[in-house]
């Protein structure tokens, strides 16, 4: 058992029932010329995430847990995108149109595609998803439970949109979520700090934050990694 220091209790997980979840680690979320920016974002300010991300994902490796990267997007033939999502603000490009980094947000586009530094590694889970939700229309609840997995270590962009709306899904079905703060981004600091105020807050409503050197402090001492 490894237990990390975090708010608002401790958080106590056993590796073989733990996955780390990467969430939307896209060019189309974190380099120019992508979704997020088409929509007036500053996609700099998600970048940080990336670099603690890629410890806390090579000490997940070592230890052997799950690793499930997700990616949202449409298939190229847009059926399943609601004209609800199509249609919101005002974007200088909307979903499936042609940009610097191929369709916007749809499935195949280099813009889809995850960032080299958390490239998936043979093996890994790859879960492509049509909205927020990573639980929402995909079979990762399955894949999950198939392999006995009951905590979830979430990192992601952006941390109020995809990330909250997992650790949502996630602790409605039961799993005990960790949301690593310093591997998470958001355009709007302000909504950073909300989301992981509103995960932790109620003694833990949604589930436990942390940083990411807690959990590989934590991962050390246990003399796992
Ligand atoms: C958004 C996401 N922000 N991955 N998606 O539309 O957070």
């Amino acid at each position: 058992m490894i237990t990390v220091p975090a708010d608002p209790s401790p958080y106590e997980f056993e590796p073989a029932r733990t996955a780390l979840v990467c969430i939307d680690f896209q060019r189309d979320f974190v380099e120019p010329g992508g979704f997020g920016e088409t929509l007036g974002n500053d996609v700099s300010s998600l970048r940080s995430a990336i670099a603690p991300t890629e410890r806390v994902l090579d000490a997940a490796r070592q230890l052997r847990l799950t690793v499930i990267h997700t990616r949202e997007g449409h298939r190229p033939d847009l059926a399943d995108l609601f004209p609800a999502k199509r249609d919101r603000g005002a974007p200088t490009l909307r979903i499936g149109d042609e940009g610097p980094m191929g369709r916007i947000l749809t499935r195949g586009s280099r813009g889809h595609d995850i960032v080299p530094e958390l490239y998936p590694a043979a093996g890994e889970v790859v879960l492509d998803k049509p909205c927020k939700g990573a639980f929402y229309a995909t079979d990762l609840e399955t894949i999950l439970r198939a392999r006995g997995v009951t905590h979830l270590v979430l990192t992601g962009v952006t941390t109020e949109v995809c990330v909250q709306t997992t650790a949502r899904e996630a602790n409605d079905r039961g799993f005990d979520c960790l949301v690593l703060a310093d591997c998470t981004g958001s355009y709007f600091p302000q909504f950073h700090r909300a989301a992981l105020q509103m995960i932790s807050a109620q003694g833990g409503i949604v589930g436990w934050v942390a940083d990411s050197a807690a959990l590989l402090d934590a991962i050390r001492i246990g003399g796992r990694a």
